[in-house]
């Protein structure tokens, strides 16, 4: 099939890119190369030297004699140029990854909120708006996120996007009926995950959208079996305190000799799934498209759950580093459980690349190859979730 990678250039969708057309799939990437803008604005760059978009497709075309086409495009703003991609191209499916993805950086300051609400709500609300003015029946892929509905769960497990609930009518009959799961977003960034799935619903019912919804946990590792074959594809490996994700920096931390920095008791409980296993759902979620006027389909594109300091000591055991608890710069639970449903992909053949110690080492040796490249003055975390937290004024933690 025909794929649109929106994001093309980024941590899950170069990776994705490259998978995809290994399988044999016409791929082309969508791309304003944003995040390596933010890097140049945050100073910090990736641990792993990635090459510029061009050489790296240059790479896949030398290695595999397979074309990936590629457009500088910014979703958000440049809406009819997408259209005109759109009816020229026709592609089949549409995988959206191209969003303003970290927590920290969409909570520095009302600057980097409003971008990401601009961003990332208007990228989505293009992309659907031009592919129903398109006419054509593509399916659209989402990168959504777990933290669309927090991290607790009343001791239920999590299901996948729709919540059985029974109401009373006034006649006093029970009526059962499935709604979207609450939202409960942690923070800007999350906040705008779950403003898409309004957008997903609205123009799933009034135009008949078919849109698949991924909600993933926290991607770990770094190279895929294709990004691996050469060092011109190596995939990014972002550590710095705003888009590095927590086990991948306790991994570099640990091959760097800094101390694993645990947010608060580190009694935050997340769900974590391998960069292999990312790519691989892409897959299966494409080669399982919703039928015509199915509603919106969710997905937990998620693996595993573990608690941040139990990860903390783990790679400390593995690796001889040591753990810091620092103050959390966030506004987060100390503590929660997580229990979450991930049948439908596993239903559909994903078999699950959890926590070894072999896949631990693995990425703790590329960031040990790497460490020469890493600036160890971005690694701490300096961006505060409240004005309180950036006056010094201790607050209550939120209890939900
Ligand atoms: N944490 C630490 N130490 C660190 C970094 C993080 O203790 O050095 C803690 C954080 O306080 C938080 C947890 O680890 O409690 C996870 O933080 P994270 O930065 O690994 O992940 P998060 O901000 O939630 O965001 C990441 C991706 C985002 C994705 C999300 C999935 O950046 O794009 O949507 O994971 S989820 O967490 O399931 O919502």
């Amino acid at each position: 099939m025909k794929v649109f990678i929106l994001g093309g250039d980024g941590f899950c969708g170069w990776p994705t890119s490259l998978h995809l057309s290994n399988l044999g799939h016409e791929v082309v990437i969508i791309d304003n190369l944003s995040r390596r803008n933010i890097d140049n604005e945050l100073g910090a760059a990736s641990l792993t030297p990635i090459l510029p978009i061009d050489k790296r497709l240059a790479a896949w075309r030398e290695l595999t004699g397979k074309d990936i086409g590629f457009y500088n495009l910014n979703l958000a703003t440049e809406y009819e140029r997408f259209l005109n991609v759109l009816e020229r191209e026709r592609p089949d499916a549409v995988v959206h990854f191209a969003e303003q993805r970290a927590a920290p950086y969409s909570m520095k300051s009302p600057r980097h909120k409003r971008y990401t609400v601009d961003n990332n709500v208007s990228a989505t609300h293009n992309v659907l708006c031009a592919v129903v003015e398109s006419g054509q029946d593509v399916h659209l892929a989402h990168l959504g996120t777990m933290g669309v509905y927090g991290y607790g769960t009343a001791g239920m497990k999590i299901p996948e996007g729709y919540l059985d609930v029974e109401v009373a009518t006034e006649t006093g009959e029970r009526v059962q009926q499935q709604i979207l799961y609450p939202t409960n977003p942690g923070s800007v960034y999350h906040m705008t995950k779950t403003q898409d799935q309004l957008l997903f619903a609205f123009y799933n019912k009034n135009d008949g959208v078919r849109v698949t919804d991924l909600h993933q946990g926290i991607v770990w590792g770094t190279n895929t079996s294709e990004t691996s074959r050469d060092e011109r594809l190596i995939n990014r490996f972002d550590y710095d305190g705003d888009y590095g994700t927590v086990l991948n920096r306790f991994l570099m931390q640990a091959a760097v000799g800094y101390p694993l920095t645990v947010h608060g008791t580190g009694g935050q409980t997340r769900a974590f799934i391998h960069i292999q296993d990312t790519v691989r759902c892409i897959e299966l979620a494409l080669t399982n498209p919703p039928a015509a006027g199915e509603r919106v389909r969710i997905l937990n594109q998620m693996t595993e759950t573990h608690k941040v300091r139990d990860l903390a000591q783990l790679v400390a055991k593995l690796t001889g580093g040591e753990v810091a608890m620092v103050p959390n710069p966030r506004k987060e639970s100390a503590e929660n459980d997580l229990y979450v449903k991930n049948d439908l992909f596993l239903d559909m053949g994903l078999n699950p690349t959890t926590l070894s110690e072999g896949l631990l080492l693995e990425v703790a040796e590329v960031a040990k190859k790497y460490a020469s490249r890493a600036d160890l003055s971005k690694i701490p975390a300096t961006s505060l979730w409240t004005k309180a937290q950036r006056a010094g004024v201790p607050e209550l933690e939120p209890t939900r």
